[in-house]
């Protein structure tokens, strides 16, 4: 009964916020006292537990090419099947998953019940877009020639993960490459493994093979002897542009290597653009969630609010009055809104710069001094260009712009060479095209928040230096995973005929 695919709105903001007795009955069951959570290992082929790492790269690329040929020849009903099954069960266990994630990524308790549903989403997604658009297709072409296109697995990819979405980008990288009858050598950042080696233990239950989905669970070392082995037939990378621009370089570093593709989501220095038309109470709301929310550890959050002059004062007024609302703790407490960032250097990095613009800040809160706790700030920039990097993390950046500007205002924030989400507040029509028509962003949220992109709803991804496309959770990603081929026959003559006599005939 899964055939139309439903997304759940997991991942949209609104739904996560307002069932609080179903936050306060999960919030029981992810603090669990202080007992640990029972991860299920992912069993490897040998019989070794995900932890143990020894496992060569070139010693998992050769199981998963090994195993390939069969999974490729495999039903497209089989794999999608499969995910179908494991979206079942990731909602089975929804409140383990939860809990580690709380634990290992420090999520909150909505944002962990999103990012459980987001992975569901992915695989039920992938399923559907798999039967609908993987089958065979006769192609129109000159009479007496037959022209069949098919789409193939093309070999073993690698996903490398990021620990901001630790369930939900990882499996849907893992989903589509599988569906689409490739073999995977999946690894999950360092961060983040316990999650990773749960969902791939689910995998395996599922009737996904054990070498056709192998955790790599490891660091940097690891992602770059995957990446170096010239037997891969692709990669889906999500993470720093740096990163992706190693990838990419490594990818072409050897003569004889194969072309292969590389899937690369990375990161933006994101802009909200507000007009003196806009709503303001509206504009906090989603200033806030888009700036605020996950510690602003998504890719997709606001990093640089432009407000039009004329209401650039009201409009911060309502915002530190909104931000004095926040609050900042312990992940696991359904009361909390902002939760930690992810590790010391992480933290070390956003105080940093935090320290470095204190006499342009704006406006702080109050946040524990006793964990990776980064208070949520606004900070005063004089222009669109003084935001040269992403600062990953509740660091927002303001800036104001003049009337009569706005088609150069996108123009500037064009100029950083990033391009992922992009918000507009404006009640004039004719500012939302403008906007469209000059901005160079994958993603533009118009009058709400700039993150949370539903799956099949709402394609994400960016271009120029937040990454390659095609966009996660749309109609165009499956097939960038595939091997295409045309087999061309001619009908009336020789191949036509030949086909009608069969092997033994011809003694074959
Ligand atoms: C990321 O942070 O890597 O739209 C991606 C969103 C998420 C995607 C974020 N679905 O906020």
């Amino acid at each position: 009964p899964k055939d139309l695919f439903e997304p759940s709105r997991g991942n949209s903001e609104g739904l996560d916020f307002s069932d609080r007795a179903e936050l306060g009955r999960v919030a029981r069951v992810v603090s669990g006292g202080d007992k640990a959570f029972e991860a299920k290992p992912a069993v490897t082929s040998a019989g070794e537990q995900w932890s143990d790492c020894g496992i060569e790269a070139k010693a998992m690329v050769s199981r998963a090419l090994a195993a390939f040929p069969t999974w490729d020849a495999r039903s497209i009903e089989d794999r999608a099947g499969c995910l179908d099954r494991l979206a079942d069960l990731l909602e089975q266990e929804r409140d383990t998953l939860m809990r580690i994630c709380v634990q290992e990524a420090k999520k909150t308790i909505p944002d962990a019940l999103a990012e459980v549903r987001e992975a569901v989403d992915f695989c039920r997604y992938y399923a559907q877009q798999a039967r609908t658009g993987l089958q065979p297709i006769e192609l129109p072409g000159p009479t007496g020639e037959r022209n069949v296109l098919r789409m193939n697995g093309r070999g073993v990819w690698v996903c490398i993960a990021p620990w901001n979405f630790p369930l939900a980008i990882f499996l849907g990288q893992v989903a589509a490459a599988l569906v689409t009858g490739n073999a995977v050598v999946a690894k999950p950042a360092p961060q983040t493994p316990e999650i990773a080696a749960f969902a791939v233990g689910l995998a395996h239950g599922v009737g996904i093979p054990e070498d056709v989905l192998i955790l790599a669970p490891g660091g940097p070392d690891l992602g770059a002897a995957l990446v170096e082995d010239s037997r891969i037939a692709g990669i889906a990378f999500t993470g720093s542009t740096a990163t992706a621009k190693r990838i990419a370089r490594a990818l072409l570093d050897d003569e004889e290597r194969p072309i292969v593709p590389l899937i690369a989501e990375t990161g933006g220095i994101n802009a909200m653009i507000v007009d003196s038309t806009a709503l303001p109470e509206q504009v906090v709301v989603d200033v806030v969630t888009s700036a605020f929310r996950s510690a602003g550890q998504r890719c997709s959050a606001l990093r640089l609010l432009l407000l039009q002059e004329e209401i650039a004062e009201r409009t911060l007024e309502m915002l530190a009055g909104a931000m004095d609302t926040l609050i900042v703790g312990d992940p696991a407490l359904p009361s909390t809104d902002v939760g930690p960032v992810i590790d010391q250097g992480a933290y070390e990095r956003l105080m940093g710069h935090r320290e470095a613009m204190r006499g342009r800040w704006l406006k702080t809160i109050a946040a524990p001094d006793n964990g990776l706790f980064v208070p949520p700030t606004l900070i005063r920039v004089d222009q669109i260009e003084d935001v040269r990097k992403e600062w990953f993390g509740p660091l927002l950046h303001v800036a104001t712009w003049k009337s009569g500007e706005l088609a150069a205002t996108v123009e500037r924030v064009n100029r950083s060479g990033f391009g992922l989400t992009m918000g507009l507040h404006s009640r004039i029509a004719r500012a939302a095209e403008t906007v469209e028509e000059v901005a160079t962003v994958g993603n533009l949220y118009v009058n709400r928040s700039m993150i949370g992109a539903i799956v099949g709803s709402q394609p994400f991804g960016g271009e120029g230096l937040s990454g390659t496309g095609p966009k996660a959770g749309g109609p165009h990603y499956l097939p960038r995973f595939c091997a295409e081929r045309v087999t061309s026959t001619d009908t009336t003559s020789a191949g036509g005929n030949a086909t009608l006599l069969s092997l033994e005939d011809v003694g074959l």
